[in-house]
């Protein structure tokens, strides 16, 4: 019994000073004193049926060691209090909380987000097309036939042959022979390509917008990138002519700077188109009298344009008696670069926090 009562006290103590919180230690003083199952005091309890003589020599010891406990239990409930009061002292609430700084959406995919949604008020479906392409829809199918020098106005990622396709070319059809054979796969210099993909499915009158990442085998420079994107615009119907072009991308650009923009089409080439245009717009930061953003020439070239070539109908399927339709393509970091004044696009692929976190 007398090493029992040792061995009680010591597990007790020892579990009481070492409590964290109330909590726990209100679950020491049950398993040690609680009413009915404390282990102290079941050993109380059985005091009676002791004899006269152990009654003598225990009970003092009981007893002591019931105070004991409850002081030790005290002491440690108080000295819990003093830390957690100590602790919300230390907590200085008129202190301004950490700013959280919220991400938010790339300058770029802003400025697609915003152009897309303008298209759409205006009635434009938006299309997708992908970005690894076959040269028979990347060059061949637009009118620029091989070994042409139109072709070296776009700088070609080639891709090694795809074996697959040419191992398959048993089962294709006829015409879809003559593409694979023309076929090398490539990265897709420009969305134009996306033109016959939806052309060779849909029938006029439509009128699409195709947003997407193209690539150029070129150095970089303030206004170059080999990774960049654009944004091609196709509106094909039965008598559709440069005048719903004009109001077309007039209304897109005053809607995109909103202000009134003044537009000047100039002839161009593009063999996939005839008339080709290159589009500018006056400078939206000068009004035209000369700055910085437009080299002094009031003026900022922002899309190339035309009336979609005949041969391009042909490529897709269309008897060109039948159709007429105006094509554009635009360069999306050009744009962003004058809505936002950015002076040179290889900040948009920098990673460079400062610059991001201006938008
Ligand atoms: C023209 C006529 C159409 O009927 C339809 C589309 C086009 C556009 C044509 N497919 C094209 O790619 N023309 S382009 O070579 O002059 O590029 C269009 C736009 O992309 C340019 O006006 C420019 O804003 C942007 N761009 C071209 N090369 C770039 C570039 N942007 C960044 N880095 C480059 N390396």
């Amino acid at each position: 019994m007398r090493i029992d009562l040792e061995k009680l006290k010591k597990e007790a103590l020892g579990l009481i000073s070492g409590v964290k919180d109330a909590k726990a230690l209100e679950d020491l003083r049950i398993k040690y004193l609680g009413r009915t199952n404390g282990e102290l005091t079941k050993l109380m309890k059985s005091l009676p049926k002791m004899s006269l003589a152990d009654r003598r020599k225990f009970g003092p010891l009981l007893n002591s060691l019931k105070r004991e406990l409850e002081a030790a239990l005290e002491n440690k409930l108080a000295a819990l209090k003093a830390q957690s009061s100590k602790l919300k002292a230390s907590i200085d609430i008129t202190m301004p909380g950490k700013k959280v700084s919220l991400g938010h959406l790339h300058p770029l995919t802003m400025v697609e987000k915003e152009i897309r949604e303008i298209f759409t008020a205006l009635n434009f479906s938006i299309v997708e097309g992908p970005e690894v392409e076959s040269e028979y829809y990347n060059f061949d199918a637009l009118n620029i036939p091989k070994d042409h020098p139109a072709r070296e106005m776009w700088d070609t990622f080639w891709l090694r042959q795809n074996e697959q396709l040419t191992n398959n070319k048993k089962q294709l059809t006829k015409s879809e022979k003559l593409k694979v054979n023309s076929s090398k796969l490539l990265l897709r210099t420009h969305t134009s390509p996306v033109q016959i993909r939806y052309m060779e499915t849909h029938q006029p009158p439509f009128q699409i917008i195709v947003p997407g990442r193209v690539f150029r085998y070129e150095a970089t420079d303030v206004s170059h990138e080999t990774n960049f994107h654009q944004v091609e615009g196709l509106m094909v119907g039965k008598d559709i002519n440069l005048a719903n072009f004009k109001f077309v991308i007039g209304e897109f650009f005053k809607r995109l700077f909103k202000k009134n923009v003044v537009i000047r089409l100039r002839p161009s080439y593009f063999p996939f188109v005839e008339p080709g245009l290159e589009v500018d717009v006056k400078c939206v930061r000068c009004g035209g009298k000369g700055c910085g953003l437009c080299k002094e020439s009031g003026w900022l070239e922002v899309m190339g344009a035309g009336m979609v070539h005949p041969k391009v109908f042909e490529a897709a399927g269309y008897n060109p008696r039948d159709f007429r339709g105006f094509a554009f393509g635009l360069g999306l970091e050009r744009i962003a670069m004058i809505k936002y004044n950015i002076p040179d696009i290889r900040l948009f692929y920098s990673g460079d926090l400062r610059f991001i976190k201006q938008f």
